[in-house]
């Protein structure tokens, strides 16, 4: 029984290993194989990037595989950088890049003004080509300065609506008990419970 975690964002995986720990499934990442190719998350939804990336690498290696699309939508930007998240500052941007790049598009934005949220799908598919979605939000504020160390990509500037912390101040735990990527997965456990299979 295995389950493959299909993403070569690190921070990621450590999040979904943490909260998947305990069902009866061995979890693979896309390390433990060779030869995959690289997906062109070409969609203009997080959805449609999550299904294609687990509906692929479902159908190359025939195991069932969850795939996680996510990004920051920011209220003063349109929405943006949204689906782009990862590549908001270029192709190669590192997290530090897109950080910077956000503060310096905000930097006329007062604090009342700067409202975001976190999106997550996460879409399991299997090898027959059937897919089930499930979607979390975390809405919060952009800091003007970077707060924390822990965490990966903007969580140093997420300030979480309802607490004093970002989420790079929090625990992995306490992070999972409320983003965005805790909510669409607590979901999906609901799902495979009711289905008998947790
Ligand atoms: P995979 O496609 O391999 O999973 P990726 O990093 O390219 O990795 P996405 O296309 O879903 O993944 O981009 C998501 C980006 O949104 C990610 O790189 C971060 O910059 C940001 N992001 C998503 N969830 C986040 C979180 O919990 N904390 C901080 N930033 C997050």
């Amino acid at each position: 029984n295995s389950l493959i975690v299909a993403t070569r964002n690190m921070g990621k995986l450590m999040e979904i290993r943490k909260i998947l720990e305990g069902i009866p499934c061995r979890i693979l990442s896309l390390d433990d194989f060779s030869d995959l190719p690289e997906i062109e998350e070409d969609g203009a939804t997080f959805e449609q990037n999550a299904v294609k990336k687990a509906s692929t690498i479902a159908g190359i290696t025939g195991l069932p595989t969850l795939a996680d699309d996510s990004g920051l939508a920011v209220d003063a930007l349109g929405g943006s950088p949204g689906v782009f998240s990862a590549r908001y500052a270029g192709d190669k941007a590192t997290d530090e890049m897109n950080n910077a790049k956000l503060l310096e598009a905000l930097k006329e934005v007062p604090p009342e003004s700067r409202g975001a949220a976190f999106h997550c799908v996460i879409a399991l598919c299997t090898p027959d080509g059937s897919c089930a979605t499930f979607a979390g939000e975390l809405r919060g504020a952009i800091l003007e300065s970077p707060q924390g160390s822990d965490g990966f990509g903007y969580d140093p500037l997420f300030l979480v609506e309802g607490e004093c912390e970002s989420l790079a101040e929090m625990s992995l735990e306490r992070k999972n008990s409320l983003s965005h990527r805790g909510r669409a997965l607590a979901l999906l456990k609901a799902r495979l419970s009711d289905s008998g299979f947790l």
